[in-house]
């Protein structure tokens, strides 16, 4: 495939932008299409609008060149990569609600040769899905050929990027390239090799959609691994970090870290697109999903107990994020635990210390007992101190604040930090979390 053609890129989020902007500066012409008016104006004027290092640069380059534009309607293109959304519903079945409307935004402008490449995290069968949907508009088209129809290629190449590292990790990570046929994998993998220096593996669309749920569920069961061993530990008076370390001394186990739940919407949501093609078949992925989601509800608990004989018990809360070191508060178990504190604590005082934001989110603001402090402020009076997110930032804290408070130090951050050994008196939740 010529480097000189036409990429529309569906979905200028956290993945299409900067696989655009990769794209723009590699040798295509590329339009982004988006439904905001406000995210079309910002990257025509080379600016992005959200948080990304280095993404600014390459689409500030990109747009000044006149190889990338935005606008809101779907052009016609040689190649038409989708990454809208696909969130789940109150049953956690996904919504394809988003995919389906960037594939009918797409029917119209074919003629045939095209690829469609669907980029979007999605279900076992979703790249067939979208295939079907388009050529149902667009019977004068067909998938194989062979009987005078012009083809349309389909392909699936589900992104693998770190939040905070996308811009490194789309040129060096390996990528999946699953087509529906043979052709278009090598459509696809060509398209990839512009700018992506690392492996290219082909496979077929459904175990190339499967792969990438399956990193997302290998990850959430470690990691609820992780969270039950820190409730077992708890109830035996062990200390989880100290556990974690020593099993991982053994050359075969490699256990992730415990913490306060998974945030995010990757490995909170991926699994559940299994469970729900599966869900006979998915007994620990769902076992996995539901102890994450419980963990937010024990360390609140947690919080609780402690408070639970002080008049006017004063929290400071270390963390809102919903991983280290980003001030990403989206799905943030914090963000939950903070909230539930709010309302049962109602006559406390939460000071909630976040060095990544200038403001609560509207979902914390409106609690009168919620207050954004430094961390001085938060702990100096503090009775209970309580860690969530082991943000860098945290690491250079006196350990003199934190002395003689109550402690729930869900990254044993603070131990390790301070030399404080871990408070005792810090329960085991008395009721079963699930
Ligand atoms: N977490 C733990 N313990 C750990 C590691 C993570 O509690 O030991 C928590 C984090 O605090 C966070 C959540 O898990 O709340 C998810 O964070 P993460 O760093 O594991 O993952 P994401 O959501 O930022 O990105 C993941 C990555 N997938 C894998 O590592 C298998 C990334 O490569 C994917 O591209 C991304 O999902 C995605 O878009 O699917």
């Amino acid at each position: 495939m010529s480097n000189t053609k036409t990429v529309a890129v569906i979905g200028l989020g956290y993945i299409g932008l900067p696989t655009a902007a990769a794209l723009a500066t590699n040798g295509w012409t590329v339009i982004g299409v988006d439904v905001s008016g406000p995210t079309v104006d910002a990257v025509n004027r080379g600016e992005v609008p959200f948080v990304e290092p280095d993404l600014g640069t390459f689409v500030a380059v990109a747009v000044k060149q006149g190889t990338l534009r935005a606008q809101k309607e779907t052009p016609s293109a040689d190649v038409f990569i989708v990454a809208v959304p696909t969130p789940f519903a109150e049953d956690y079945a996904p919504d394809l609600s988003y995919i389906e409307a960037a594939a009918d935004g797409i029917a119209p402008r074919l003629s045939g040769g095209e690829l469609v490449i669907l980029e979007s995290t999605s279900p076992p069968g979703a790249t067939c899905h979208i295939a079907k949907r388009i050529l149902a508009d667009r019977p004068d088209l067909s998938l194989e050929g062979g009987d005078g129809r012009p083809v349309v290629h389909f392909a699936h190449c589900p992104e693998r990027v770190l939040p905070g590292r996308v811009m490194i990790e789309l040129v060096t990570n390996d990528r999946i390239v699953g087509g529906l046929t043979s052709t278009a994998s090598d459509m696809a993998r060509n398209v990839y090799a512009t700018f992506c220096k690392g492996e290219l593996h082909t496979t077929d669309a459904m175990t190339a959609e499967l792969a990438k749920l399956t990193e997302n569920s290998f990850r959430d069961v470690n990691i609820a691994f992780a969270n039950e061993l820190s409730m077992i530990s708890d109830r035996l008076g062990v200390d989880v970090w100290e556990l974690i370390a020593l099993a991982n001394k053994h050359p075969r186990v490699n256990i992730l870290e415990p913490g306060p739940g998974v945030g995010g919407h990757c490995i909170a949501v991926d699994p559940w697109f299994i469970v729900s093609s599966t869900p006979e078949q998915s007994r620990l992925i769902r076992t996995a999903r539901e102890v994450n989601d419980a963990k937010p509800e024990y360390v609140l608990r947690q919080i609780e107990q402690l408070a639970s004989g002080i008049a006017v018990p004063r929290i400071a809360v270390l963390g809102l994020a919903f991983k280290p070191d980003i001030d990403d508060l989206r799905e943030s178990p914090a963000v939950r635990i903070v909230e539930g504190l709010a309302q049962r604590l109602q006559n406390g005082l939460i000071r909630v210390v976040e060095p990544h934001v200038c403001e609560l989110p509207a979902r914390l603001g409106q609690f009168a007992n919620v207050t954004l402090a430094n961390a001085e402020d938060a702990l100096t009076d503090a009775d209970v101190a309580v860690l969530l997110v082991a943000h860098s930032a945290f690491r250079s804290l006196d350990p003199e604040l934190i002395k003689d408070k109550h402690i729930v130090d869900t990254k044993g951050f603070w131990g390790l930090a301070t030399g404080k050994p871990r408070d005792k008196n810090v329960p085991a939740v008395k009721e079963q979390p699930l």
